[in-house]
């Protein structure tokens, strides 16, 4: 019987979340490490009691210890002995993977405005959002075409993440029609078994 290594809150529509989701299922610890489901924004939350922080991804190790932020659960994954490792460790694999979670990390800010009573969104922090995600998209769609993307890691991770986060609850960023390689390898990284059990719920937005 292989040892328990934690738990993993997450809520189904964290594409942070998800990337931890995805993760554990690809390097072979889902029969080590269970999940659990949190709201979030809320003083019942269940992750809570764990992590003052409140946010998804939150492992709870064996000994209490909770880990937060993507990355670092990611790299915790890795000493762990998962394989393949997540964290790349040369440069270009690590710019590859920060470009994306900029990107996730802009449309999180542009996500949460739209969630608000549209008389208190901030037209200029949603322009301002829109422009940054356009432009990654554009050196996304440079980067896959010429070959990026390709090695299943923490940037693959974060690239189908945020894509499918972009196609089920950020639809207001149209990003598909106009970069069709990027299109082509969202298709491709959707067969993924990990992608399909991890599909966040549709949020309207
Ligand atoms: N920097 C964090 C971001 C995690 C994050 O923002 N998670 C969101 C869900 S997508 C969350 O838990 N939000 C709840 C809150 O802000 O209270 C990471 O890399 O894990």
């Amino acid at each position: 019987m292989p040892e328990r290594l934690g738990c993993l809150f997450y809520s189904s529509g964290s594409p942070y979340a998800r990337i931890c989701r995805m993760a554990v299922l690809e390097v072979g610890l889902a029969d080590r490490i269970s999940e659990v489901e949190t709201t979030l924004r809320d003083p019942e939350a269940a992750v809570l009691p764990y992590s003052p922080v409140g946010r998804v991804p939150a492992l709870v190790l064996q000994d209490g210890t909770t880990l937060t932020e993507t990355s670092l659960v990611l790299g915790w994954l890795d000493r762990m002995g998962g394989t393949p490792r997540m964290l790349p460790t040369e440069p270009a694999g690590l710019a590859a993977c920060g470009r994306v979670l900029g990107l996730l990390d802009g449309i999180a800010v542009w996500n949460r405005e739209l969630r608000r009573p549209e008389h208190e969104r901030s037209p200029g922090v949603i322009a301002l959002e829109r422009t940054r995600a356009d432009r990654v998209g554009n050196a996304l769609e440079r980067d896959v075409a010429a070959g990026g993307y390709a090695r299943l890691d923490a940037g693959w991770l974060a690239l189908v993440a945020t894509l499918g986060y972009c196609t089920r609850r950020h639809t207001a960023w149209a990003w598909a029609g106009t970069r069709p390689a990027l299109a082509a390898w969202f298709a491709a990284a959707a067969r993924r078994d990990s992608f399909q059990v991890t599909m966040p719920p549709l949020s309207g937005i």
